[in-house]
């Protein structure tokens, strides 16, 4: 399969995955899935500088409480610099990057 394709179909089958049947991601579902689908540390540092409910709401442009794959495609991951990562996952820490 061309790696374009193979991108495509991993990121999809990924989504449903986690969508758990539904085709949408919940809030829960959706922080399962970057718990567990990204390894590396220091991308995961940043990830836990996320404040979620707020990616959330960002994310859900329909405002139905859940993410389609339409609107995870939308979702601009622009991650902190690497500077400003506090590696501290505390929830009054956390600072929004999304
Ligand atoms: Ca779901
Ligand atoms: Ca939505």
């Amino acid at each position: 399969m061309a790696r374009m394709e193979k991108a495509i179909k991993d990121i999809v089958d990924m989504f449903l995955e986690y969508a758990n049947g539904d085709g949408k991601l919940s809030k829960d579902e959706l922080k399962k899935m970057i718990e567990k689908e990204i390894q590396n540390p220091e991308l995961k540092a940043k990830i836990c500088a996320v404040d979620f409910d707020k990616a959330m709401k960002r994310m859900d442009k329909n405002r139905d409480g859940e993410i389609d794959f339409k609107e995870f495609l939308n979702t601009n991951f622009d991650l902190p610099p690497p500077d400003s990562v506090t590696h501290d996952c505390n929830p009054a820490k956390r600072k929004v990057y999304f």
